[in-house]
């Protein structure tokens, strides 16, 4: 992690030249300064130095936007543009999005604060922004040619609206929006409440993300925004794994995390070794009679979560989205299984002709985590992350939970593995397998059937074997 001292000030950047081009400085004068982050890692939270107190929240593999007050208004200024995002170490990704990073910084204001909210254009495309979930006055609701005019490039837009109830929300652009989110642009908005409220828990850690996805062809740095579901990359904050950094807690901590999902699709977010409750929704907070403990909690498009559970087990938990698809990084999906299928002829024979051929998913695919096959330059491995006890074969959706006894107090540093106690970890039995039982049975079936057994087929398994018993 880095401090807030390695944010870029605006000027002396290559945007800052991009946008003497494109906004006069006149104009610009008036504006609070646009802030630029340069770095994709985690930011420790920022404590409100104006304006009313709260408890700041941290955006995974991002930041909060710093803000001015102006006669009792909170001001900010978001800057539409094309970005450099680094998805994982070696591996970028031309984006559109806010302030330098996709998503763009994370807004976040109290419960009755008047907000101005300046949004300058420049992309090479029109744009607005919506403000999904809050309530405000239909002419700043964002949706270009309905409530607004769009901003073109190089304009300035101007949006004013009281944060009127605590919670969760996002935003992103309504217009092009097809394009412009499969480009990555959005961001996250925290409302803290006012006063203590009734169905708001205080927390010690308070993390938030949102979920997103891209196509990037292996070698390639643009997303295909026509892409509809077939998706190569699925991110948390244009993360991918093993680029998404953990999230350090420490033992007995009340932890929320907030999430929102603009992608095409649900994402089962599940949790290992805790239970949680959803307390909140981009509706609001959750009455507490609705609440039930659950390991997963499923984010429909266009949905955000509040999570919360008490981190009382300590270790290095996996967080990811249940669906396995989506722990893996830039993959063809028109790969026949080859599981239990002999090659040792067929390879023999194009090794001949074509020397590097290899089989692949004969015995499953982790091997793929291992494989050191060349790769198109700027691509991220199906599955990577190496833990203390080998591969993770995990891409994508997936992080780690680490829960320490000795975790300082709002020190947000990655402890790095958890030591286990002594007797604790899974272990190999040595002993003798003893010949497996078989249930003998006729079986049964719901009703009488009208035609005779046919002949058994004989179906057959290749069992895998190692080396050691021949
Ligand atoms: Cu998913």
């Amino acid at each position: 992690m880095q401090s807030r001292r390695h944010f870029l000030r605006g000027a002396g950047t290559l945007t800052a030249a991009v946008a003497a081009a494109t906004v006069s400085k006149v104009a610009m004068a008036a504006l609070p300064e646009p802030v630029s982050q340069a770095s994709p890692n985690t930011m420790p939270p920022l404590l409100p130095r104006t304006g009313r107190p709260y408890n700041p929240v941290v955006t995974l593999n991002g930041w909060t936007l710093p803000w001015r007050m102006n006669n009792g208004v909170k001001e900010f200024h978001l800057v539409a543009e094309p970005v450099e995002r680094e998805m994982a170490p070696g591996f970028k990704a031309h984006l559109w999005g806010y302030n330098g990073q996709s998503p763009g910084p994370t807004i976040e204001v109290v419960e009755g604060d008047r907000v101005r909210v300046f949004v300058t254009n420049r992309l090479p495309e029109h744009t607005s922004v919506h403000w999904h979930g809050q309530r405000l006055p239909n002419g700043m609701d964002g949706v270009s040619g309905l409530t607004q005019k769009s901003i073109q490039p190089g304009k300035t837009y101007v949006y004013e609206f009281v944060a009127r109830r605590p919670g969760t929300f996002m935003y992103h652009p309504h217009a092009d929006e097809m394009t412009q989110m499969a480009m990555g642009m959005m961001g996250f908005w925290v409302t803290h409440p006012k006063t203590r409220h009734p169905l708001i828990e205080e927390v010690d850690r308070d993390f938030c993300f949102l979920l997103n996805a891209y196509d990037i062809d292996p070698g390639s740095y643009t997303p295909k925004i026509m892409t509809m579901l077939d998706f190569n990359l699925w991110s948390w904050n244009s993360r991918i794994f093993p680029g998404i950094d953990t999230l350090n807690v420490r033992q007995n901590d009340k932890v929320r995390i907030r999430v929102g999902n603009l992608t095409m699709t649900n994402h089962p977010i599940h949790l290992h070794g805790h239970e949680f409750t959803v307390t909140g929704t981009d509706g609001g907070p959750t009455p507490t009679g609705s609440r039930w403990p659950e390991v997963t909690a499923d984010i429909g498009v266009g949905q955000m979560r509040q999570i919360e559970f008490l981190a009382d087990e300590e270790g290095d938990w996996a967080i990811h989205c249940h669906k396995s698809h989506h722990t893996m990084n830039a993959m063809g999906h028109e790969v026949p299984t080859m599981i239990g299928v002999d090659h040792r002829g067929i390879a023999k024979q194009i090794t001949q002709l074509v020397p590097d051929y290899m089989v692949m998913g004969e015995r499953g695919m982790a091997d793929m985590g291992e494989m050191e096959m060349p790769i198109p330059d700027n691509t991220a491995r199906m599955m990577t992350g190496q833990g203390p006890f080998g591969g993770v074969e995990m891409g994508g959706m997936f992080s780690v939970l680490k829960v320490r006894k000795n975790q300082k107090p709002g020190d947000y540093k990655d402890p790095g593995w958890f030591k286990h106690p002594q007797g604790t970890v899974a272990f190999e039995y040595n002993g003798a397998l003893a010949k497996p039982a078989r249930f003998q049975s006729k079986g049964g079936q719901t009703m009488p059937r009208a035609q005779p057994d046919s002949p058994p087929v004989e179906v057959k398994v290749r069992k895998p074997v190692g080396h050691a018993d021949h």
